[in-house]
């Protein structure tokens, strides 16, 4: 493909260079997306979140054939819960809190059945996986230093859910001097609306922390 392209994308378009763009796929975990998980156990319904998994498989297989770094992450504690904090052990009323045993093993533990990434999306062995204990990929993470390494100025992101660890990612690349294309249709939310809503925050004000694109236009773009 060639060296660079735009993107058809909200509020205008976005041209990159695909020397300097990675993919971004947030927390595309078992967790999330399969009963009896982290997600499940906080009272959503996990279904809602499959819609994202064709779009994201699709432009990890562009990705991976364009040569794009991948940067996967997962959301999860230490064994010993030593990086998590009281607040977030406490909060609301789960059926079953981080780190009790349940049937994908603890509650989102790093090491777990729970904590991988879903099959369709499994990284391989030359891809980045950033382990996170925050919604925010930057907070307490290697991702700043990986994206420094590969010399990234742009970032195409994908993941669960919308209005949680993607917004709060989004949020933070964007301040670090990341500019990042949400792909529409390649995230979601376990609540419609909020996905409709944490999207249209993005764009707004002139694309005030980012840009939206589906994932069709970010496959014709990739050639
Ligand atoms: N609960 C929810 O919507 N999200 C999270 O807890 N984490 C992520 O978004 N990954």
């Amino acid at each position: 493909s060639a060296a660079s392209a735009t993107i058809v994308a909200e509020p205008s378009p976005i041209s990159l260079d695909w020397a300097t763009t990675a993919l971004l796929i947030i927390d595309m975990q078992r967790d999330f997306l399969e009963p009896g998980g982290f997600g499940e156990t906080l009272g959503n319904d996990v279904s809602q979140l499959a819609r994202a998994v064709p779009p994201t498989t699709a432009v990890l297989a562009a990705a991976r054939r364009v040569g794009l770094p991948v940067i996967h992450t997962r959301e999860g504690h230490l064994p010993d819960l030593s990086d998590a904090p009281a607040a977030k052990m406490a909060r609301g009323a789960p059926s079953l809190r981080i780190g009790d045993p349940g049937p994908m093993g603890r509650i989102l533990i790093r090491g777990e059945p729970g904590h991988d990434i879903i099959p369709a999306l499994y990284p391989r062995a030359d891809e980045v996986v950033i382990d996170k204990p925050g919604k925010g990929a930057f907070y307490a993470t290697e991702l700043g230093d990986v994206l420094l390494k590969y010399g990234i100025d742009t970032l195409l992101v994908c993941g669960v859910t919308t209005e949680v660890c993607v917004n709060t990612t989004v949020r933070e690349a964007n301040d670090r001097g990341y500019r990042c294309i949400v792909i529409a249709d390649g995230c979601a939310s376990y609540f419609p609306e909020f996905h409709a809503a944490g999207l249209a925050m993005i764009k707004a004000q002139g694309g005030i922390f980012g840009w939206v694109a589906d994932s069709g236009a970010v496959l014709a773009a990739m050639g």
